[in-house]
């Protein structure tokens, strides 16, 4: 092997076990509104209180997805129940969706009068830093 190829052998190696370890520190999955899945007449404001999200977490989404569907959009859309700009719409009934970005993500259920009854999930993430692989907390 010339000195060349060792460097690029060597960085591939690093490039993958760079990946690998990033993919590792990605977090849990946390399942929205728990038994209850994500449903009509539940207040997820509740379920999100005493709960800590991290980035790389995944929010995991269970419902009949012949009843409802999850629209990712804008904090006025969270307030007034907007479905007319949405960012993303998830409708598979066993979504995933990772929380990629600290600050505040924002969903409704789509379906008429389902976010007017409380099918509505904010959820804010406040700290990006301070956090191992094994996603503890270092540093706060
Ligand atoms: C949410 O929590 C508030 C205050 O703790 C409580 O009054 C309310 O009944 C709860 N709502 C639901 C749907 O559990
Ligand atoms: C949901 O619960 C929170 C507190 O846990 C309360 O502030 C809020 O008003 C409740 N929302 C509804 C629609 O009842
Ligand atoms: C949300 O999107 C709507 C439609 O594009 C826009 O009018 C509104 O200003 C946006 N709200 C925020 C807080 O950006
Ligand atoms: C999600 O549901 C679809 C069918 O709607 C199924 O094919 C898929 O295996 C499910 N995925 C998981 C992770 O449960
Ligand atoms: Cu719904």
């Amino acid at each position: 092997m010339t000195m060349f190829h060792r460097q690029r052998w060597l960085s591939s190696l690093i490039m993958f076990l760079l990946s690998s370890f990033m993919l590792k520190s990605d977090g849990s999955n946390r399942i929205v509104g728990d038994s209850s899945g994500w449903e009509l007449y539940t207040n997820y404001t509740n379920w999100t209180q005493g709960r800590e999200f991290h980035v790389g977490d995944v929010l995991v989404l269970n419902y009949n997805r012949d009843q409802h569907n999850v629209m990712q959009v804008n904090s006025t859309a969270y307030v007034d129940c907007g479905r007319d700009n949405y960012i993303s719409l998830f409708n598979k009934g066993n979504d995933s969706i990772v929380i990629s970005e600290v600050g505040e993500h924002w969903f409704i259920c789509a379906v008429d009068g389902h976010c007017e009854n409380g099918q509505k999930l904010l959820i804010k993430i406040l700290v990006a830093c301070c956090y191992s692989t094994k996603g503890t907390l270092i540093n706060s």
